[in-house]
């Protein structure tokens, strides 16, 4: 395996837009990178992992949710953080899950020391302050939304 020793590299995260109508699945981060903003569900990708897999598994790991292969990509943005207390460079893949209306979907916040809670948000009435690199999506007029 590669390894840069102490420089600092990027690293590559897979985050979820989960959606539900035209709500979408969000929490208040607990960390050095963001606190205190909404950001959507998601992590590291691991040595090995598909996107898929990654973030199958950080919906089950912060959320409990199953999604199975469920999910698409959407898209990649590289997004710099060297304003954070932990500075940091990440690209970010955008992943998308549509889950049924219908169907009792309810999130649990399994790791409370990186999140205050989660909770559904009507697209047109997201709460602020984004995370920055979500914040960057929506202003530039994003939607995660299928046609
Ligand atoms: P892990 O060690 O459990 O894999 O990771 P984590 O503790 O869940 O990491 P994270 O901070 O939730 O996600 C990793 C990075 O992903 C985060 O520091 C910056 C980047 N990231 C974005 N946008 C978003 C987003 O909307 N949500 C999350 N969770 N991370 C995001 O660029
Ligand atoms: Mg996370």
């Amino acid at each position: 395996m590669d390894n840069n020793g102490d420089q600092p590299v990027p690293r590559v995260a897979v985050v979820v837009f989960l959606l539900k109508g035209r709500s979408v699945l969000l929490g208040r981060r607990r960390s050095a990178v963001g606190n205190s903003t909404f950001a959507l569900p998601g992590g590291h990708l691991e040595f090995g992992e598909s996107f898929e897999e990654c973030a199958a598994r950080e919906m089950k790991e912060e959320t409990g949710l199953e999604i199975g292969k469920a999910a698409e990509l959407l898209t990649v943005t590289n997004n710099v953080m060297l304003e954070q207390p932990k500075k940091c460079h990440y690209v970010t893949v955008f992943m998308r899950v549509v889950v049924d209306a219908a169907a009792d979907q309810v999130p649990q916040n399994l790791e409370p020391e990186k999140c205050d809670g989660w909770d559904w948000y009507d697209w047109d009435h997201l709460p602020h302050p984004l995370f920055g690199p979500l914040h960057k999506m929506v202003s530039s007029g994003f939607h995660p939304f299928p046609l």
